[in-house]
């Protein structure tokens, strides 16, 4: 009730210190003087000539305006400055529609109004219109124009910035076509490393495009994840300080916008430590560097790939772990590279929501990056983070070091010695070579695995087969006992079917001569 109140004193407020024009504002010269958040009285007596409104700003701030429709004109409401370079333009309805742009950045100076006419068959020249403007503090607000890289608008690197989808068309761009756009500078001085997290608040009928460019305007990264009605959110841009970014808001569909409900530009500005991704690190030479044990990402825009670098200082043999978890709705892949980019191994076994592993990958020193991927390209989610995990542990004896698919790069084994090792990704097979330097019974030995059913298969020094065996079910053990001459064997050991595998229980495989 008492809001009420007040809004009907303000109304009354506003019709007492409503301006009326001349009658003869037809220039600049000519133009009637309006306070800013007055309102202004006219009628259209000739409907070809546009009205001009001076208003005289005293401080710094947003300048909003509105025109009334009356009945048979089509309004177009610009904005100049002192040296009538107009700044805004609006014609947004029809004839008898409303017209109105919102926050304009005034200092303090003159600026212009103009209410014009495009109805060339308009007649009407009794109906008042009302040409209502609003002033406002401009802190924490959008300051038009800003709808060009040139105009970007600076704005704190943690704050938040209010304003409208409205217009929809920018009429002062060369292209006729030309949506509006909003543009915003993000300034950081400091030096070092930082995140860039910026959010933008939902806005009925907008479905919004978030982009950051560089200045020399290269699109570094772009945000585009929810639809009409949802807001848009950048996470983990990473930033070398000092250092200069634009950012670019839009309408993703032309004509889409709204006058009602505005947008809140929210950013954010951490110092970076290491424990989340830096994007853009959709390369290897972007890539983020992996240094403790877990690492957090998201997967947005959809097709993202996010590449992480691990760096073996130490000159020694080492096995490496990794993990990514799992995300709400996604099936994400993990991927080995070597130094120059090389795929080593991608593994791809588990199913949607579910983690991929990579065990036992045997390193030395140098760079080996991790890349984790959505699997279908199309999914992106800026709001449930992946965490990938690693784990370094010097390499032994007695534990399998991968890759050791194939004859090439089968792992020697002594007789009598016996070693661990996993059947994973999907598809591993491991390769052991054995040497007899004298006619013996060998006994080999496999331990079972849950979810795999093993396949043992002996060959001698030319790859020929010698023998086969296979557990009778999944998690059994398989033995095979062959009397060998002296001379080099090779075993393969891997699941009967390809799909089986285990990234949690090692197998043990060992060698024995009776
Ligand atoms: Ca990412
Ligand atoms: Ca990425
Ligand atoms: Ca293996
Ligand atoms: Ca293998």
């Amino acid at each position: 009730m008492e809001r009420w109140k007040g809004l009907t004193l303000l109304v009354l407020l506003a019709g007492c210190g409503s301006a009326r024009e001349s009658g003869a504002n037809f220039s600049y010269q000519q133009a009637s003087a309006l306070k800013a958040g007055g309102v202004g009285v006219g009628t259209m007596k000739d409907a070809k000539d546009p009205h001009w409104w001076r208003v005289d700003v005293k401080s710094e701030g947003v300048l909003s305006a509105k025109v009334g429709g009356i009945r048979d004109m089509d309004f177009v409401l610009s904005a100049f400055d002192a040296d009538r370079r107009e700044l805004m333009r609006v014609d947004e309805t029809g004839v008898g529609g409303d017209e109105r742009f919102i926050g304009l950045g005034v200092q303090p100076g003159t600026y212009y109004l103009v209410v014009a006419n495009k109805n060339p068959t308009a007649n009407n020249p009794t109906q008042e219109y009302r040409l209502e403007t609003t002033f406002e503090p401009s802190r924490g607000r959008e300051r038009r124009p800003n709808a060009s890289a040139l105009t970007a608008q600076p704005i704190e690197a943690d704050g938040t910035v209010r304003g409208w989808y409205w217009p929809t068309r920018n009429l002062l761009s060369d292209d006729p076509q030309a949506q509006d756009e909003h543009w915003f500078s993000v300034d950081i001085q400091k030096p070092g490393l930082f995140l860039l997290n910026v959010d933008v608040s939902e806005v009925p009928k907008v479905d919004p495009i978030l982009e950051v460019y560089d200045t020399n305007g290269y699109k570094l990264q772009t945000a585009d994840s929810g639809g009409v009605g949802e807001g848009e959110s950048l996470r983990n841009f990473g930033v070398r300080g000092p250092a200069k970014y634009l950012l670019r808001l839009r309408s993703k569909y032309a004509g889409a916008g709204n006058p009602d409900v505005p947008f809140d530009l929210m950013t954010e500005l951490l110092p970076y430590q290491g424990r989340t991704e830096f994007e853009p690190n959709n390369q290897r030479a972007d890539a983020t560097p992996f240094e403790l044990d877990s690492i957090q990402g998201t997967i947005a825009p959809a097709g993202d790939v996010d590449w992480y670098k691990v760096t073996i200082s130490t000159d020694a043999k080492f096995l490496l772990r990794a993990e990514v978890g799992g995300v709400p709705g996604m099936e994400l892949t993990l991927a080995l590279k070597d130094a120059y980019g090389n795929d080593l191994v991608a593994v791809d076994d588990a199913g949607k929501e579910q983690p991929q592993v990579l065990t036992g990958w045997g390193v030395t020193k140098g760079d080996y990056y991790l890349v984790v991927a959505e699997k279908t390209g199309k999914k992106s989610d800026a709001r449930d983070a992946y965490t990938l995990s690693k784990k370094v542990t010097p390499w032994q004896s007695g534990l399998e070091w991968e890759p050791n698919d194939s004859t090439a790069t089968a792992q020697a084994l002594k007789p009598g010695d016996s070693v661990d090792g996993y059947f994973a990704p999907k598809g591993d097979q491991d390769w052991y070579e054995f040497n007899l330097f004298q006619k013996a019974t060998v006994e080999l030995d496999l331990t079972g695995v849950i979810n795999v059913t093993p396949t043992l298969t002996l060959f001698d020094q030319e790859y020929k087969e010698l023998a086969n065996a296979s557990a009778a079910n999944p998690g059994e053990p398989v033995q095979l006992t062959r009397e060998l001459d002296r001379g080099t064997y090779d075993v393969r050991l891997k699941p009967a079917d390809p799909a089986q595998n285990n990234v949690r229980d090692k197998y043990s495989f060992r060698v024995l001569v009776k």
